[in-house]
């Protein structure tokens, strides 16, 4: 239907000058008979164009949507298709061709666009479908009866046009299913057929004006299912480029910003190798820490992994080391930090340390080139669409390899997404719900990756192409307990467990809120030995009504050395240790304990000197302070388990199994007291 636009948008109606070929057509003659169809504002439509005078047939499929400002159109013609996407808001029309490639137009410097537009208020906006279709009480509609076109009855109108520059004359048929004709869509007098005869002299290059000679043209438009239902099917794919980059595309929305810390679950499938892997990512650049959890499926890894079991890293760009984690069978290697890990990038100031991506960089959000595509339904979700076409994006210089991919974002588009999470508790009589609303906005739905690599020149090209969706995204803080790594630490030369006493006053407000204190034992007994909180592990209190005893365990610095940029000293697990003892002697070993604001205002605990123990495993410890002839209350072991379990992250099956015997154990003295 281009020809034809492009035709009569040149063309408008003039009666002047030397006037229209009356062979063709009358422009005074005006008869508008009944009243005109009005065309719907959304449409789409099957057009079949015979473009008599060339000798060809086009097909094409048009998507008119004048709320919405845009238009599409699908193609086929001499053997080749396309699809058309005319955004009216920011006067572009992309092109994708067969070959998967798309290009874009600025419309408001070419001649010519299929839907044509008008400005409104500064704004362009697409026209309406009369004014497009020429047809209409504006174009001097003449009426001609009723007849028969592809055997449904219509209303025929024609209008005649003349354009005196280059003494032009067209006549314009438009034919109508008549009113209360049965339509397969079930709407009223719809268009059925258009056809354009006429003359005009051709253009003559050198004076940019009117040549001498004429060129006709007859061309013949069937339109089939003409329709604006749009049923409950969504029909943005349509007017959608997604999974294409369109170069010098306008920007309409800036990407996400990303947080400083995330937790998210990540299936990532392998469409090429037709494979599904599952991983947990925990991500805090604020204390420089990255988790992963993942499970290899190959023994090829086998160099850089303990086979097919799951694994658990923990990167820590303090120390620079990794720890890489299996729990069955327990294996435990420390090494430093690889570079080919997501989250590490070879520092560009030092050239061989690694240091921690932020997460801005980790999304490849520094790449410029991302712009937005619109809307798509991932998941059942709606979501925001970014893409960019990266190419040797970020290799270190001197790389052999070239990549080439198409990174594809979505993220959920609702701007506040309310999730909810719920606990109930219940126990026979007694009910409560408690529930925590977080809401995040923008969050992370699925990364597209699709593309091809080699590793030097002279290797074989090879494509990849990968999913990751992403789950249970949480951007709130990243609690240290996750990135526990007492597992490597299993040589008792390797820790010093220590219990103080505090005063017991704050039992209550402790006991209640036990997980917050724990983060403050954590950090309060890190700063006084002077280490990262990483190297304080198993935390945990005695959760009596007598005095409150608190333990922790700290970590040697293992006999590996790291390379990263974030790297600090490490002070040796002795010299630690006795830091941590002159604090707790000199009364300033101080907990800063915050509670939940519902329960209490921030208090101060001071451990109380001289009361510092250390030299006996915590078992030992909890059972001589235990006997059952002490001030021995029911929950104290179960609430030490749980703490442990929680604040130690995952502790062993031995640990494990000794806990449940010595509940076991306790039960039945319990309810005989
Ligand atoms: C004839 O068409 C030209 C464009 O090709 C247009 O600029 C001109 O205004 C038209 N003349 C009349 C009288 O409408
Ligand atoms: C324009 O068309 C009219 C009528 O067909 C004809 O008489 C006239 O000579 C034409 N003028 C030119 C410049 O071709
Ligand atoms: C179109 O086809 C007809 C009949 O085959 C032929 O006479 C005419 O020259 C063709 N026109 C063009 C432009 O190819
Ligand atoms: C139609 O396709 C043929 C073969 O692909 C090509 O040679 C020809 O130029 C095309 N014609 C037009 C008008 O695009
Ligand atoms: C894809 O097809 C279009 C139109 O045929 C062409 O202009 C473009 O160069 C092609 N691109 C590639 C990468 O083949
Ligand atoms: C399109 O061209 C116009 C005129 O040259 C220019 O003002 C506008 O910024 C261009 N739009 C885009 C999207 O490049
Ligand atoms: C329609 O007819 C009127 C009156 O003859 C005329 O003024 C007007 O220009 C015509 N409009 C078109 C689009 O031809
Ligand atoms: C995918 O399969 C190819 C060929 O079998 C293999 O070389 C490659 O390592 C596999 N990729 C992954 C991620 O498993
Ligand atoms: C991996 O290696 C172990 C022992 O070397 C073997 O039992 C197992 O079948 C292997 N698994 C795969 C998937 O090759
Ligand atoms: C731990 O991993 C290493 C290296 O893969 C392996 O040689 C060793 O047997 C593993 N130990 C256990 C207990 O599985
Ligand atoms: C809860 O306890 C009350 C009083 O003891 C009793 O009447 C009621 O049936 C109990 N409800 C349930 C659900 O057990
Ligand atoms: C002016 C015009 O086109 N009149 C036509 C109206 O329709 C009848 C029948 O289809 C034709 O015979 C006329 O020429």
């Amino acid at each position: 239907m281009k020809p034809v636009l492009a035709l009569l948008v040149c063309s408008l109606v003039a009666v002047s000058g030397q006037g229209p070929d009356p062979s063709i057509c009358d422009p005074k003659s005006t008869n508008p008979g009944p009243p005109l169809p009005e065309l719907p504002p959304t449409f789409q439509v099957i057009v079949e164009a015979n473009i008599v005078e060339k000798n060809y047939t086009m097909d094409q499929r048009e998507f008119y949507d004048y709320p919405n400002n845009r238009g599409a159109l699908m193609s086929y013609g001499n053997g080749t298709r396309k699809h058309e996407v005319y955004d009216y808001g920011t006067l572009e029309k992309f092109t994708i061709f067969d070959n998967g490639t798309c290009k874009t137009s600025n419309m408001s410097t070419s001649r010519f666009n299929f839907f044509s537009y008008h400005m409104e208020h500064g704004h362009a906006h697409i026209n309406k479908a009369g004014f497009i279709l020429h047809f209409g009480a504006d174009f001097n509609e003449t009426y001609n009866g009723t007849t028969m076109i592809r055997g449904i009855p219509v209303n025929h109108w024609y209008s005649c046009m003349h354009n005196a520059t280059w003494n032009s004359t067209y006549k314009l048929d438009f034919y109508f299913t008549v009113p209360g004709y049965r339509t397969a869509s079930g709407q009223d007098q719809i268009p059925v057929r258009a056809e354009i005869r006429g003359k005009r002299l051709t253009y003559n290059p050198q004076t940019h004006g009117p040549s001498d000679t004429y060129k006709s043209i007859h061309h013949i438009y069937d339109f089939q299912g003409f329709h604006s239902r749009t049923g409950h099917r969504d029909l943005s794919w349509a007017y959608q480029t997604e999974g294409l980059v369109c170069p010098g595309r306008v920007n309409t929305k800036p990407v996400p910003t990303t947080p400083q810390q995330f937790y998210a679950e990540v299936e990532m499938v392998n469409e090429k190798n037709q494979t599904v892997h599952y991983m947990k990512e925990y991500f805090d650049y604020n204390a420089k820490l990255f988790r992963i959890d993942f499970h290899p499926t190959s023994n090829k890894s086998k160099s850089w992994s303990f086979g097919t079991v799951q694994h658990q890293a923990v990167h820590d760009y303090n120390s620079g080391l990794e720890y890489l984690m299996s729990y069955n069978p327990e294996n435990c290697s420390i090494r430093p930090i690889s570079n080919f890990s997501l989250e590490a990038a070879i520092d560009s100031n030092d050239h061989t340390k690694v240091h921690m991506k932020t997460s801005y960089k980790l999304f490849h959000f520094d790449d410029k080139d991302f712009t937005y595509e619109g809307v798509s339904r991932v998941r059942d979700i709606m979501t925001d669409v970014w893409v960019s076409r990266e190419v040797n994006y970020d290799l270190p210089a001197n790389s052999k390899y070239s990549t080439d991919f198409l990174y594809q974002w979505y993220f959920s588009a609702v701007s506040t997404t309310h999730l909810l999470y719920q606990w109930y508790f219940s126990a026979d009589n007694w009910t409560t719900t408690t529930s925590q609303t977080m809401n995040q906005s923008q969050v992370p739905v699925r990364l597209r990756m699709k593309g091809s690599w080699k590793k030097n020149d002279a290797s074989t090209q090879k494509e990849s192409e990968f999913v990751f969706n992403m789950f249970n995204y949480d951007s709130g803080p990243q609690y240290l307990y996750r990135f526990d790594i007492s597992m490597c630490f299993k040589d008792p030369s390797m820790k010093e467990a220590v219990f103080f006493q505090m005063p017991g006053v704050y039992n209550n407000l402790v006991q209640g809120d036990k997980y917050r204190f724990y983060y403050g034992v954590q950090d309060a007994v890190a700063k006084a030995a002077g280490v990262h909180p990483l190297r304080v592990t198993s935390v945990w209190h005695t959760p009596t009504n007598g005095s409150l005893w608190v333990g922790a365990t700290l970590l040697a610095h293992p006999d590996v050395k790291g390379d990263s940029v974030e790297m600090t000293p490490q002070k040796p697990l002795d010299a630690a240790f006795k830091d941590f003892k002159k604090r707790v002697d000199a009364n300033t070993m101080v907990i800063k304990f915050t509670p939940n604001p519902s329960r209490g205002q921030e208090v101060y605990l001071t451990a109380l000197p001289g009361t510092l123990e250390t030299n006996k495993d915590f078992f030992t410890f909890i059972s001589e302070r235990n006997q059952p002839s002490n001030t021995y209350q029911p929950g104290t072991v179960a609430g030490i388990a749980l703490g442990t379990v929680l604040l130690g992250g995952v502790i062993g099956a031995g640990v494990g199994w000794f806990l449940w015997r010595y509940r076991l154990q306790d039960v039945p003295y319990g309810t005989q007291t």
